[in-house]
């Protein structure tokens, strides 16, 4: 019987048909102007054949017990009861506990789980762990790593970047030029964490050209940029030469806004003398910009004059950052931004990530939303995200970070609620052999993602639509009422549910509930926020039946407007109160590879470096514009665009045409850390030399007991190298790999990414799954 439903996704809100315990189709919610393609994964995603359909646990794991093995993504599985996997499972935490301590439990588990406030998987997982004595945690995200330690350090704030960003409604109606580093389109704003239910770029960017704004677009990629743009294809990872080179222009010709730099920033001089040169003999003119980037001269200098000559908004893509060095382009595009003298001004200054994600341009809510509370961690130790191969592989090793020495903890335990290592984690054979040093890995997921099939004790959870929730994002204007749309598929089970029977059996399930099933949690944590946000709202079933709520907003806002009205009552939260274009602090670190102010350093994954030598080709693996990270990697949309059911490589013809390799084939992608099969898409839309393959195919090693295979499916972090940012953030540098291509003539090997592992009988012949 057809049942609709309103729901929420990262990427949008839809009206679902159901039919038979499944999402039949959506339609999207009738206030989105320009729904996402990523909805038409959502059909069949509830039942689908890669859905984990009972508690399991590896056979090594539960014939030899714990320890270090080799083992991990090869094994079979053993279904088990769920009170078998609840007393397996807390005994273990209790033992690795009182052998180790909680430092030696890794619960980062990061990774983007599903809109939804209450059964938010990190929310639920945090919560369970702090309550049996605390885990050692991550930092910052994949997403901003070095954004998040750099930006704090020299404008006071990496949030209010994104929150309090210009208001696309703003940028529609007074900028006059936007100069884009790594694009602005609808590809990535498809998407906000927590949910979204309207996406404004390409109206707002239609807005901005029917009024005679312009655009350029500096990226390798032509369709970085949703619709008309002047395209500038720089050599990939060479931004900060490009920015500087405009940099130089302004500083030389008079055009920057010497006053501006003088009552709101600190530290110009020193970098002005890095930018002529003066000490290091090299100035960083145009001439020496093109000779890096590849860009015309004469094409910087006259976009510099422009620039000066406009109301021009520079937006830097988040992409910038997640690459060795990330943090200098950030900081340089601040700095440039700066040098014009517009931040503040309505359409001016600078924007980070229009473009990255739906946030970036949305209006802020005047309120917080209602979450789930995760209490406080009684274990101080962290990693900077991105290391969690290196703190597994080089336990009680001292390291560098954010001007901080720290150790790694000796991890027994990995524990993961609602992320993918295996999407998200560069070098994946590395990342393979650091899971195999642990006594234990765990995984929640509702599918055989690669992460599961690498755990030792795999819990089965729902999907979004078959648990009562709600959901909304800080720049979105809708709290969103998500009803279950299907019952939960075979023995699945809300991590809730889980952790609250595990929390019971540890004796702290009284902590953990407060008493409440989830359902009297949604109600409780509704009614607690309407009590403190400033504003008339309805009760909870007045929301629950309405399907929506409308929150109020800050509309038209223009990211440091007040600091640049009032620099000292509105002093920013940097040491200075200002705009630091030199730190003390960061130089006072001493870091050889992040310098105290600006700087170019060339990276080691790029076209004009030793390793293109063996590796000519440089590979962006970007965000793909199929699916959310490897989410739903199984729907529709994401299989429609797959070539011989591998994930698409785009090449330029040219580079296509040297290797012999036409559309449609299957090429072999690799280089020294591994390799991966891809299908082969011809476009003219690259700067040649440059491939694309996006992040996102599930794993599937050729042979699962090798731990170097080739992955048949096409994921790029089989490629990609496990080195950070720079010591001072230590961010994901996954954007940008060096790589050959060549055709792939042996039989095709079957791509078994969506099929489940082997799962066997018990001896003792209780309940079984065979496949
Ligand atoms: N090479 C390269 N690598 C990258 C990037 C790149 O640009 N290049 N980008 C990086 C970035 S920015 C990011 S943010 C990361 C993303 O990496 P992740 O966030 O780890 O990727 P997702 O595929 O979104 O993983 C979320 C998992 O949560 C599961 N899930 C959903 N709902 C629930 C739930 O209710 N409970 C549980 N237990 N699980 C649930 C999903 O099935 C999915 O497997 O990837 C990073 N990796
Ligand atoms: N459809 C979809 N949207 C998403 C996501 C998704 O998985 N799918 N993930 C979301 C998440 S978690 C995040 S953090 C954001 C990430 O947002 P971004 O980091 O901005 O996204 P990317 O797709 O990695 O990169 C955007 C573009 O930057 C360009 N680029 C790469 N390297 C360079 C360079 O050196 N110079 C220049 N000028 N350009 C370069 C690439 O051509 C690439 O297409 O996206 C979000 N949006
Ligand atoms: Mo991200």
């Amino acid at each position: 019987m057809a049942k609709p439903s309103t729901s929420l996704t990262h990427w949008g809100a839809f009206t679902a048909d159901v039919r038979d315990g499944d999402i039949a189709s959506v339609q999207p919610f009738a206030a989105d102007a320009d729904p996402s393609p990523l909805l038409g994964n959502l059909a069949g995603s509830i039942r689908h054949r890669s859905r984990i359909e009972t508690p399991a646990i590896r056979r090594g794991w539960l014939e030899d017990g714990p320890g270090p093995t080799s083992r991990r993504g090869s094994d079979e599985f053993v279904a088990v009861s769920w009170d078998e996997l609840t007393e397996r499972l807390a005994d273990e935490l209790r033992r690795i506990v009182d052998a180790h301590g909680n430092e030696a439990i890794y619960g980062g588990s990061y990774g983007w789980a599903s809109a939804g406030r209450f059964h938010h998987a990190q929310s639920q997982v945090h919560r369970f762990l702090k309550l049996l004595g605390g885990y050692t945690f991550s930092r910052h995200s994949y997403s901003l790593g070095a954004t998040g330690v750099i930006m704090p350090r020299v404008v006071g704030t990496h949030d209010d970047l994104f929150q309090r960003s210009t208001a696309w409604d703003v940028v529609a109606e007074n900028t006059e030029l936007i100069v884009s580093f790594g694009g602005v389109g609808v590809k990535n704003s498809a998407v906000n964490a927590g949910g979204t239910t309207e996406h404004p770029t390409r109206g707002a960017l239609r807005r901005l050209r029917d009024r005679g704004g312009r655009i350029v677009s500096i990226s390798p990629l032509r369709d970085d940029t949703t619709g008309d743009c002047e395209w500038l294809a720089p050599v990939p990872g060479t931004d900060v030469a490009v920015m500087l080179g405009l940099a130089h222009v302004l500083a030389t010709e008079g055009l920057a806004d010497r006053d501006f730099l003088a009552t709101h920033c600190t530290g110009y001089p020193r970098f002005e003398r890095y930018l002529l040169g003066l000490d290091d003999g090299v100035a960083k003119s145009p001439g020496w910009a093109a000779e890096i980037s590849g860009l015309p001269a004469e094409t910087l200098v006259s976009l510099a004059r422009r620039m000066a000559d406009s109301r021009t908004m520079v937006m830097v893509s988040w992409s910038l950052q997640r690459v060795r060095y990330g943090e200098q382009a950030p900081w340089m595009g601040l700095t440039l931004a700066a040098m014009l003298g517009q931040i503040g001004v309505p359409g001016g200054g600078f924007g980070h990530g229009y473009g990255s994600q739906n946030e970036v341009g949305m209006a802020p809510i005047r309120c917080r939303l209602p979450t789930f509370p995760q209490g406080a961690n009684p274990v101080e130790t962290f990693i900077p995200v991105a290391a969690v191969s290196d703190m597994l592989l080089h336990p009680g090793e001292q390291f560098d970070y954010n001007g901080r020495t720290l150790t790694y903890p000796d991890v027994k335990c990995v524990y993961w609620a609602g992320g993918n290592p295996f999407h998200h984690h560069q070098n994946l054979p590395r990342l393979r052999r650091a899971l195999g040093r642990v006594d234990t890995v765990v995984v929640h997921d509702p599918y055989w993602t690669a992460m599961a099939k690498h755990a030792d004790v795999v819990v089965p959870s729902t999907t979004p639509f078959e648990r009562d929730d709600y959901s909304g994002s800080r720049n979105d204007p809708r709290l969103v009422a998500m009803p279950a749309l299907a019952e939960p598929y075979a023995q699945s089970r809300d991590d809730y549910v889980t952790f609250a029977a595990m929390a019971r059996r540890l004796g702290f399930g009284d902590q953990f509930t407060e008493g409440r099933t989830a359902g009297e949690w949604l109600v409780h944590l509704y009614e607690k926020w309407s009590a403190e946000v400033d504003f008339e709202v309805p009760t909870f079933d007045e929301f629950w039946a309405a399907g929506h709520l409308v929150l109020p907003t800050d509309a038209g806002l223009s990211l440091l407007a007040d600091f640049r009205a009032d620099p000292v009552a509105h002093r920013l939260a940097t040491p200075s109160g200002r705009i630091e274009i030199f730190s003390d602090d960061i130089d006072g670190f001493g870091y050889d590879d992040c310098a105290g102010h600006p700087t170019w350093y060339e990276p080691q994954e790029w076209l004009s470096g030793p390793r293109a030598a063996a590796y000519p080709l440089h590979l962006l693996a970007n965000q793909p514009a199929t699916r959310l990270h490897g989410q739903l990697d199984g729907g529709k949309t994401s299989l429609d665009s797959k070539i011989q059911g591998r994930e698409p490589i785009r090449m330029h013809p040219d580079d296509a045409r040297n290797r012999g390799v036409s559309a449609g084939e299957v090429v072999r992608v690799f280089n020294d850390r591994g390799s991966c099969l891809a299908g082969v898409v011809v476009d003219d839309g690259l700067r040649h030399g440059v491939v694309q393959l996006s992040t996102g195919a599930w794993y599937d090693p050729e042979d699962p007991a090798d731990l170097d295979a080739m992955c048949v499916h096409g994921n790029p972090n089989v490629l990609t190298a496990d080195v950070g940012t720079s010591s001072l953030a230590k961010g994901c540098t996954g954007a940008h790999v060096l790589v050959e291509v060549e055709k792939f003539d042996r039989p095709l090997p079957p791509v078994r990414a969506h099929e489940p592992p082997t799962i066997v009988g018990r001896p003792n012949g209780r309940p079984t799954v065979e496949r």
